[in-house]
């Protein structure tokens, strides 16, 4: 085409047309995590954020836990379409979709690390037995990823259900988290996270449960003395948008989350390689007189029969549907043995 002003004239205005399209689709999108910024969720939500603003005009901003309220309000807001993603884990989902309280059975979820990364990129209840669920409440599950095994903070040493009679232990607002730990000899307190730190402190309560990570970043070891293993689960959590939000995006964009979800879910499984040693000895640096415990398996036992029942409570909680969740789950947990 010659440079005829007629021509250069339809080319200026096709240049503005573009400039002005990708001005009109830049967006910028709202993303509450439940931890802070350097934890384990903040470095999922922040690896999301760069592949996003590394391949389009939209802006990500990202609120830590505590700018906009505790997990339930959050959520709320997600819902509502405040919020354009999220990430919550069922521990505090479990109360709007009962099946979720699946990733909190103990002794369910394998122990070797290959073995949890393969079941969750891999899995049918994950990829898409779950999404379904979550659909029903207007939420579009992005991923779900563990967060490190679960360890227990006490005042005292405890090798069998019978220690923790009376021991009063902090459980997300779960349901099923309540019947696990009341099979576990303790007395379950549920509560949200911005009150844990403080009903340590006063004794309210004695104990309470969370990956090491966790249990280092947020200085829960300084209103514990021992932390226990028993082996009993892996912190799982799942990040997801709003629906209406998400079908209504143009097929380029959904292509671009799902590139953002699957690049921040491969970088967080590695990131988090050797993350539960590293936090272990910067607690033993921070509190020399902690006392950490791995229990073994001949103890062990005595926590995983006592909370064998619990597989019926999730039954009895959530009938046909997480009946065939579990029985999914079962089936994606053989898959994964071995890997
Ligand atoms: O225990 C809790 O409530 C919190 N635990 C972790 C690891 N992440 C966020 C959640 O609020």
């Amino acid at each position: 085409m010659s440079n005829t002003p007629w021509n250069l004239a339809a080319k200026l205005s096709a240049v503005a047309l573009t400039f002005c399209s990708v001005q009109v689709s830049a967006a910028t999108w709202r993303y509450a995590i439940e931890e802070s910024m350097t934890e384990v969720q903040g470095v999922y939500a922040t690896k999301f954020k760069e592949v996003i603003e590394a391949n389009s005009n939209h802006k990500v901003n990202i609120y830590p836990f505590g700018t906009l309220g505790e997990s339930v309000d959050v959520m709320e807001q997600a819902q509502a379409g405040i919020l354009q993603f999220v990430d919550q884990s069922p521990g505090f989902t479990g109360s709007l979709i009962p099946e979720a309280q699946v990733f909190l059975m103990p002794y369910v979820l394998p122990e070797k690390q290959s073995e949890i990364n393969y079941f969750f990129k891999n899995s049918k209840v994950i990829n898409e037995d779950f999404p379904k669920l979550y659909a029903e409440k207007d939420l579009e599950l992005l991923s779900m990823f563990p967060e490190g095994r679960v360890h227990i903070t006490t005042q005292q040493p405890f090798e069998s259900p019978e220690d923790l009679d009376g021991v009063k232990v902090r459980v997300m607002t779960s349901p099923l988290l309540v019947e696990t730990y009341k099979s576990f000899g303790a007395v379950p307190t549920p509560l949200p996270w911005g009150e844990v730190f403080g009903a340590l402190q006063t004794k309210m309560i004695q104990g309470q449960e969370n990956p090491m990570f966790y249990i280092e970043s947020t200085k829960m070891y300084e209103v514990s003395e021992v932390i226990t293993d028993i082996g009993h689960n892996i912190f799982t959590t799942a990040v997801m948008a709003n629906k209406h939000f998400y079908d209504s995006l143009p097929a380029e964009d959904q292509a671009l989350i799902q590139q953002a979800i699957s690049e921040a879910t491969d970088y967080i499984l590695e990131y988090q390689q050797g993350l539960e040693e590293e936090s272990i000895a910067k607690v033993k640096a921070a509190k020399p007189s902690i006392t950490l415990v791995s229990l073994e398996e001949d103890k062990r036992v005595r926590f995983r029969e006592a909370s064998a029942p619990v597989k019926d409570k999730f039954v009895a909680m959530t009938g046909e549907s997480g009946k065939a969740i579990l029985e999914q789950m079962e089936v994606d947990l053989k898959a994964a043995i071995g890997k």
